[in-house]
């Protein structure tokens, strides 16, 4: 069993796509530990951002981000960094993979409705920020 981070984007919030994000976790298998919305502060947007600091895209995605509403997701499953990977799609929603969330609500980059803990140790830090140990 593996645990991995998802979060709920605000341009998938504003257009009230909460619940069928929800239902493709959940009929991909993935179980829900714990969940909440919060309100991503600059200084958050920055932290959890910090790796892409200096990066061509990285004012636009801190302007985004910051100061509004996110849902933050734990979820349990087997290989689940992969499967929710594969279940978010690529980054940007116009190549991302058919009938994957970001192809079918993504807007484009930054707004691609979701994120996903990339690898098992994005997910420990991930999930520690936004619920604790
Ligand atoms: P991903 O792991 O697919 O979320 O992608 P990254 O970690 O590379 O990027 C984080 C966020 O930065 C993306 F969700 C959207 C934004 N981004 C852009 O706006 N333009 C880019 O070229 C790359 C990323």
């Amino acid at each position: 069993m593996e645990q991995t981070l998802l979060l709920i984007k605000p341009d998938a919030i504003e257009r009230n796509l909460i619940g069928k994000v929800i239902s493709r976790v959940e009929e991909a298998g993935l179980k829900i530990l714990d969940m909440k919305m919060v309100l991503f502060t600059r200084k958050m947007t920055e932290h959890f951002y910090g790796e892409h600091k200096g990066k061509e895209f990285y004012n636009r995605l801190i302007e985004y981000m910051a100061d509004k509403k996110v849902v933050a997701l734990k979820l349990e499953g087997e290989n689940a960094v992969k499967t929710l990977r594969d279940l978010v799609g690529a980054t940007d929603p116009k190549k991302a993979e058919k009938n994957t969330i970001r192809a079918d609500f993504g807007v484009g980059t930054p707004q691609n409705s979701v994120h996903a803990s990339d690898s098992f140790k994005s997910a420990i830090r991930e999930i520690k920020f936004f619920f604790g140990d």
